[in-house]
């Protein structure tokens, strides 16, 4: 198995998000990515790699985000700083936005203020932006375009360890830790490498709202999620059953929602399901987007799977036979992290 390993990831250090109306120490942390490499020198199952210079990024990155989107982000920082000098000591947080809802407000009229563009291109007000955040988000997708291109050469397996995390960030916006889409870029790449079929299997705690956003009127690539229900649980206004694909995407998409509190024994249930739908849907290559937030230590999710768990739900992803593309996603329990992370790598190959 190739890892691409991000290594720029730690110049996206955020210092605080908002919760519940006051600012909270990130979750989000560079030793999470830092744990998993430990892990993966004591059990080295896969090659360390770092993506090449010269990959194609603009284009692979302009074809799963709008074009005025990344420009925002390749400018963000210097507009903050412009717009406040004391705002090089202070992470972008935004705390404006243009509500979605019809004749409510205009999006039609891009506002100049940054305080409105990072409110516009942003959806919660829990992921920071400070002056490594391009860098490292940029850096991290050509960790996916890398780990694609690989499958696409022959490899079985490919992995884009990296941070921030990208299944939250939808084709013009920021949310939930995530800047840009890797899984998307991943899944773009193996369609544009020529595959007629790609599945995307969620695996991350928390809908994958931004992947299934930008493939929901597709049928060439299949979406499933397996999370905490919306009604309760983040990103709270997409996630639900009834979201089944669009026009030509109707029926390419699949969300499987589970109480907070669910153990294993449900999950595990629920993994059939999504690989029956996976496999009914032939793909020739498949994208995890994978997040160790399912684990009982979590301290801001509602599963409970437990770490030799994940060495199970490696095996049954490897068994699909398929070409498969893994983006490291969410997972906050910090210690348990690597080992979790490992576990499903090493079932993968078994
Ligand atoms: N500050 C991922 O797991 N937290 N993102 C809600 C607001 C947002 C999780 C509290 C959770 C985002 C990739
Ligand atoms: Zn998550």
């Amino acid at each position: 198995m190739n890892i691409y390993w991000n290594d720029q990831h730690a110049r996206h250090a955020g210092r605080q998000e908002m919760f519940r109306g006051r600012l909270v120490d990130c979750h989000e942390v560079p030793q999470r990515l830092q744990h998993v490499l430990d892990e993966l020198t004591r059990r080295p199952v896969g090659t360390l790699l770092q993506p090449a210079a010269d990959l194609p990024l603009d284009a692979a990155l302009r074809r799963v985000h709008n074009a005025d989107y990344l420009d925002f982000l390749a400018n963000a920082w210097n507009d903050w700083v412009a717009l406040d000098p004391l705002n090089a000591e202070r992470d972008a947080l935004p705390s404006v936005w243009p509500l979605a809802s019809r004749h409510a407000f205009r999006t039609d009229t891009p506002p100049r203020n940054f305080a409105a563009r990072l409110g516009q291109y942003a959806f919660d007000s829990g992921t920071p932006l400070m002056a490594g955040s391009w860098a490292a988000a940029r850096e991290g997708a050509a960790c996916a375009l890398a780990a694609a291109q690989a499958v696409l050469g022959g490899e079985r397996m490919a992995m884009a360890l990296t941070r921030p995390p990208g299944h939250h960030a939808g084709p013009n916006y920021m949310g939930g830790y995530c800047f840009i889409n890797n899984a998307a870029v991943a899944a773009q790449t193996l369609c544009d490498g020529g595959l007629q079929r790609v599945a995307v299997l969620d695996l991350d705690y928390h809908h994958g709202n931004g992947t299934q956003t930008i493939f929901y009127e597709r049928s060439d690539v299949f979406t499933a999620s397996i999370h905490g229900d919306p009604r309760t649980e983040y990103p709270f206004f997409l996630g639900h059953a009834d979201e089944r694909g669009h026009g030509a995407g109707e029926g390419f998409n699949l969300n499987l929602a589970l109480p907070r509190g669910s153990g294993f024994e449900v999950w595990w249930a629920t993994l059939q399901s999504a690989l029956h739908a996976v496999s009914d849907f032939a793909p020739q290559a498949l994208v995890v987007p994978l997040g160790l937030d399912t684990f009982e230590g979590d301290p801001i999710s509602g599963f409970k799977l437990q770490s030799p768990d994940y060495l199970r739900v490696g095996q049954a992803l490897g068994q699909l036979g398929l070409p498969t593309v893994l983006t490291f996603e969410g997972g906050y329990a910090v210690a348990e992290v690597g080992i979790n992370t490992v576990n499903v790598l090493e079932g993968l190959q078994m």
